[in-house]
């Protein structure tokens, strides 16, 4: 039939008998049952394709609800991102996009759940598994949805989510959070994360040892009296060390 028929693209809707030429026309002569000879095929065809339509129509019509209020939301939390960005500092701003390229494996521009976790514990978050999820159930992209952008529009295979590494967090999202996290996060929890770059070993305590190292690192020509001076200007409860209190006390005050 396809060989002799001069209208390969209309063969189906003039095959059912409907004088309404185009896919839309097709459906509703099905569904008027049209043509006595072709009953049997239009009256089964039509109770598959309206049974399939409605609940496929509906289920396109939900998930396209779904996918806009998701949108809509992911757009609220960016634009807010957006202004907290312009707030941050150039220093945080890099860091941000830095711990993100770190991280960006395949240079795609999307962080998995894993890559999201270290790239944020790089940015001092070390999140529990359980908000990593959160954020990426609330800003993320099925990884299915990158593969093939344009082809969801038409029977788009349903999503197998297999699991949380299936969620990719763009660039944009990533900024946006990170940017807000910084701007809102306690200076304090800054500080005893500065402490614990100091403190070697996380013994609590901030050495003369711990001075020496971080003061070779830093490439500063500080001399050992001075290191010295140091601890003891510093450490008020006088064992020889900068506690955490202590540390938080200097910066601070
Ligand atoms: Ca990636
Ligand atoms: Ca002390």
């Amino acid at each position: 039939m396809a060989s002799t028929n001069p209208f390969p693209g209309r063969g189906f809707t003039s095959g059912l008998g409907g004088h309404r030429g185009g896919p839309g026309g097709a459906v509703q002569s099905g569904g008027a049952a049209a043509g006595p000879s072709n009953a049997g095929f239009n009256a089964s065809a039509a109770g598959f394709g309206a049974g399939g339509a409605t609940t496929h129509q509906q289920r396109e019509a939900q998930r396209l609800e779904r996918e806009r209020a998701e949108r809509a939301e992911r757009e609220r939390l960016e634009s807010a991102g957006r202004g907290d960005l312009a707030e941050l500092s150039d220093e945080h701003r890099e860091e941000i996009n830095e711990a993100f390229q770190l991280f960006d494996l395949d240079k795609d521009g999307h962080i998995d759940y894993h890559e999201l976790k270290v790239a944020m514990k790089a940015l001092g978050f070390d999140l529990p598994k359980n908000e990593i999820l959160n954020v990426l159930r609330t800003h993320g992209v099925p990884a299915t949805s990158l593969a093939k952008p344009t082809s969801s529009k038409t029977a788009a295979p349903p999503i197998t989510f297999t699991g949380p590494t299936r969620l990719l967090l763009p660039l944009a999202s990533f900024q946006a959070i990170m940017a807000h996290r910084i701007l809102t996060r306690d200076p304090r929890d800054e500080i005893l994360r500065a402490f614990d770059l100091f403190d070697a070993g996380a013994k609590g305590n901030i050495t003369l040892d711990d001075l020496r190292r971080v003061a070779r690192e830093l490439g500063e020509g500080l001399q050992e009296e001075e290191l010295i001076a140091m601890i003891e200007e510093f450490d008020l409860d006088g064992d020889g060390a900068i506690g955490r209190e202590e540390f938080v006390g200097i910066c601070l005050g």
